[in-house]
């Protein structure tokens, strides 16, 4: 897969080049990462890249000319990316949509300052906005390395053996169990049994348990939108009697 990046401030991307499991899979050719600044494109003597609002108040807008000629030149290179566009206003991403993204051979991310894009840049380029939580940043290039992050690392050859095995189980849609390593004591405070029991398959009905439980807890939202199993409601009402007798 293929990013191409236009964004003005092209440095803060080596947090996704240099560390980590994403830099891994970048300097593996898993996927490869673009950038294109506008302000190589800006042909004023300022190198200008902003100007005033129309219609006036506070704050800049993105100049078309320096943007649309870094789009074009990506596109250049990669005609088959579809272009999208970080910003609040955008569609919210989830899980399933980051595997949806993930099936493309490659995306042209906009990632804005200021005030954002002149909007006659998003009719004629932008194929889809996005969105990845409700609140206002100073740039789209944090949301545009959020949806790398996620959209890489479902690559095949992003992940080692045991994470990609992770990804595949049954944990989909719902949210993680705790996880515990040693010492098996701190504090007085022990590690469940089960986890020192040996039982691989008593370990994983309290792990499902746990993850059903937890989102039940804390993301009812998920739960609705998604059906349990015979199996899996079982362990969720386990979990619910256990959590009434505790509480
Ligand atoms: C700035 C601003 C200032 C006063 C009142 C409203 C305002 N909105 C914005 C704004 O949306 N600025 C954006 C900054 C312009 C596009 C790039 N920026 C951005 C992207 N901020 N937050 C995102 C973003 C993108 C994807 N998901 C979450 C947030």
């Amino acid at each position: 897969m293929r990013f191409d990046v236009i964004s003005l401030f092209p440095a803060m991307f080596r947090a996704l080049e240099d560390e980590g499991v994403i830099a891994r899979a970048l300097a593996q050719g898993v996927a490869e990462l673009h950038l294109w600044n506008p302000r190589d494109y800006a042909l004023d003597p300022h190198r200008t890249v902003d100007d005033r609002p129309y219609g006036g108040g506070p704050g800049m807008v993105m100049k078309v000319a320096p943007l649309r000629s870094a789009l074009e030149a990506a596109r250049a290179e990669a005609p088959e990316s579809r272009v999208a566009y970080l910003s609040p206003q955008g569609r919210l991403l989830d899980q399933g949509e980051m595997a949806t993204i993930a099936q493309a051979s490659g995306w042209i991310l906009i990632a804005g300052r200021y005030e954002g894009i002149d909007e006659r840049l998003i009719d004629d380029w932008v194929d889809e906005e996005w969105s990845i939580g409700d609140y206002v940043l100073s740039g789209g290039e944090l949301p545009a390395m959020v949806v790398m992050d996620a959209v890489i690392r479902l690559l095949p050859g992003a992940l080692g053996h045991a994470d990609s095995a992770r990804e595949d189980s049954y944990v989909d849609g719902l949210l993680d169990h705790p996880h515990y390593t040693r010492p098996s004591e701190i504090d007085g405070r022990s590690v469940p049994s089960v986890l020192l029991s040996g039982d691989h398959g008593a370990i994983e009905r309290w792990r499902l348990g746990q993850a059903l439980g937890r989102t039940w807890l804390r993301r009812p939202d998920l739960l609705q939108r998604r059906s349990l199993s015979k199996v899996e409601q079982a362990l969720l009402d386990q979990f619910i009697l256990a959590h009434q007798d505790a509480g």
